[in-house]
């Protein structure tokens, strides 16, 4: 893994934030639901990019080229993300999905793997923008021993190779320790390189 704290400074951090809102406002935050269950995440969700993550009771986690509630394609991935991802992520290929997570208030995410992409050889590069998250990244067992790593606004943190697959999650938001949203909470997006397939003489 790899950690970069506040690589983003406040210019590009306020500059990043404006690009977001764009995206939010064309592609609403929504509330989605853990498959089978449909119990609904405390977290709120959008993307960027030519595939969005998303899941809900009947069809699970998936990459999907459409909001499932507009119905309208993604909005594109904002031109500072891929320069961030070409200088950081050493992976030869531009991100597909950028998700993007909302943590208002006490949502959290629990331990998990990010292991719905076809080619894990890419890396997962986070960004954080807004109140500081409590972040906790283990091993390929849910059952190793995890390390704590208060992500705050403006930090990157990547998860590569034998890393790709660690389980990893949000404790808590700290609230009031960032003044970059006015609303407070905490934004994190996710760029991920979702398919596998390698494209000749393009
Ligand atoms: C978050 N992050 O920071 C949740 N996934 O809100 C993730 O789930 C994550 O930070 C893959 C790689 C880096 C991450
Ligand atoms: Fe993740």
């Amino acid at each position: 893994m790899q950690y970069y704290p506040q690589h983003l400074d406040a210019a590009a951090q306020t500059a990043l934030l404006g690009a977001i809102r764009e995206i939010i406002a064309a592609a609403p935050l929504y509330t989605p639901a853990m498959p089978r269950s449909g119990k609904p995440m405390s977290v709120r969700m959008t993307n960027a990019g030519p595939l969005g993550w998303v899941t809900d009771k009947e069809h699970g986690y998936r990459y999907q080229a459409t909001h499932p509630v507009t119905g309208r394609p993604w909005p594109t991935i904002p031109p500072l993300l891929l320069d961030l991802w070409d200088g950081v992520s050493g992976y030869p290929h531009p991100p597909e999905a950028c998700l993007i997570n909302y943590y208002a208030g006490d949502a959290k995410m629990g331990l998990h793997q990010d292991r719905d992409e076809e080619d894990f050889a890419a890396p997962v590069l986070s960004v954080s923008l807004g109140d500081t998250g409590v972040f906790r990244v283990g091993g390929k067992s849910r059952k190793d021993p995890t390390q704590k790593f208060e992500l705050k606004s403006g930090d990157v943190f990547v998860l590569d190779g034998d890393d790709r697959l660690a389980f990893h999650g949000i404790d808590r938001i700290l609230p009031g320790t960032s003044n970059l949203l006015p609303e407070g909470g905490r934004f994190n997006l996710t760029l991920r390189r979702v398919t596998s397939r390698i494209y000749l003489n393009s």
